[in-house]
């Protein structure tokens, strides 16, 4: 109708990651735990330390997720690139896990929104992976064969979604009940889906990697883990044990110092059994287990310089200054200076290589198989781009023009 308010993609945002929380709090009970027990760490920060919202307002932080999703071809993650940017989310970065340990078969971006002020009402962003089927390292010609025909069989994202999708981007937001619409079916295509596995296939990706078969053995795509945001993360880790919930054994990301939080820590718990149908080579439908999602928790600090990014990954955060105006000082981390001369930090907004590793490995419950001595496909940030066929982000340029 004419006239009528449209939903921009603010809230379209706001929306999209509180049904996504609703769904995956419906699908993995242990993260309601996770978010109410983040909740009280909050509160209690809140009440304990008055600079305590200096990295961001208790609502941002309080509404803050990220998510991960994996994806099987380029036209899948140009279909979500479309999604996400609905919803004000750009791609921001270049990560390629295919050098980790243990190696990783994707190459990886996160959609999230950039500006200062899109950050503040709703930061919410998803690292996105892209499986490199063509990569001889992990698959070989016949397996790359058989995964492209069924990657290309499959249909992640419906149309009526796709078509709301560049409505709304096109239009700068949609009417009430398209908004409606759009929320709901974007939050179905990440849900879990019933449909049953076919055993044979999902095992032999399965025996490459943990995370082949994930993308490439199921013909839907799902939240993978869904990570809210804590101000004290080492207090948080104590507190899940009294939960019941097992943690892996450590932070990833810089130790805790008595200077300033900087760039990302996280943790999570290990992926539980879910309940899955699987087809079996017989033709007949079994139930059994699979552990693929996990819940994460993550404290976030301040985002460091090229220069910095560079001396905390050769000598770690004990190289560095304790205080702000040294870290300013020595351009180690982006601080934003006011009218009267006060820093303000900006907050580190993006992923680590590093951790993102640890985290999808502390979840495979095999190495899988990499031949090192055959040669990689080469993926960097001029092919993602082309495949996105958007801009693609550099995140050193984003907080440049924060500190402005
Ligand atoms: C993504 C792992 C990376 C993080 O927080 O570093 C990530 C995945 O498991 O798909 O989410
Ligand atoms: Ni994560």
């Amino acid at each position: 109708r004419p006239g009528e308010a449209l939903v921009g993609p603010t809230d379209l945002r706001s929306r999209l990651a509180a049904g996504l929380s609703a769904l995956y709090g419906s699908e993995v009970p242990a993260y309601r735990t996770l978010v109410e027990v983040s909740q009280q760490v909050n509160a209690e920060v809140l009440e304990d330390r008055t600079d305590a919202q200096r990295l961001g307002s208790i609502d941002r932080v309080t509404a803050e997720r990220h998510g991960a999703i994996r994806l099987g071809t380029p036209d899948e993650l140009g279909q979500v690139a479309c999604i996400f940017a609905a919803c004000g989310m750009k791609p921001v970065g270049f990560y390629d896990l295919r050098d980790a340990t243990p190696a990783i078969p994707v190459v990886s971006t996160a959609f999230r929104p950039t500006g200062r002020e899109e950050l503040a009402a709703n930061p919410f962003r998803v690292f996105t992976s892209l499986l490199v089927v063509d990569d001889r390292r992990f698959f070989d010609e016949r397996l790359e064969a058989d995964l492209r025909s069924f990657l290309e069989a499959r249909t992640l994202f419906p149309d009526e979604l796709l078509v709301l999708a560049d409505r709304a981007e096109r239009g700068g937001g949609l009417p009430s009940t398209d908004a409606d619409r759009f929320i709901e079916l974007a939050t179905a295509a990440f849900a879990l889906s019933p449909e049953p596995v076919d055993r044979a296939w999902y095992t032999r990706l399965e025996a490459v990697s943990g995370v082949a078969a994930d993308i490439g053995g199921v013909a839907s795509t799902h939240i993978n883990h869904l990570t809210p945001r804590v101000l004290d993360i080492d207090l948080l880790y104590e507190r899940m044990a009294d939960h019941g919930i097992e943690m892996i054994d450590r932070i990833q990301g810089p130790p805790r110092t008595d200077g300033p939080d900087v760039l990302l820590r996280q943790t999570s718990f290990r992926a539980l059994a879910e309940r899955r149908t699987f087809r079996e080579a017989d033709g007949s439908l079994t139930s059994g287990d699979l552990r693929v999602r996990f819940g994460e928790v993550e404290a976030r600090g301040v985002a460091l310089t090229p220069k910095g990014r560079e001396l905390y990954d050769a000598e770690g955060i004990g190289a560095f200054p304790r205080t702000e105006s040294e870290l300013d000082a020595a351009d180690l981390a982006y601080y934003r200076r006011d009218d009267v001369g006060a820093l303000s930090p900006v907050v580190y907004e993006d992923f680590l290589p590093r951790s993102a590793a640890g985290i999808f490995a502390s979840n495979l419950t095999g190495d899988g198989t990499v031949d090192r001595t055959r040669a990689g496909t080469t993926r960097d940030v001029t092919w993602l781009r082309s495949v996105i066929g958007r801009t693609l982000h550099d995140p050193y340029a984003l907080y440049e023009a924060e500190r402005g």
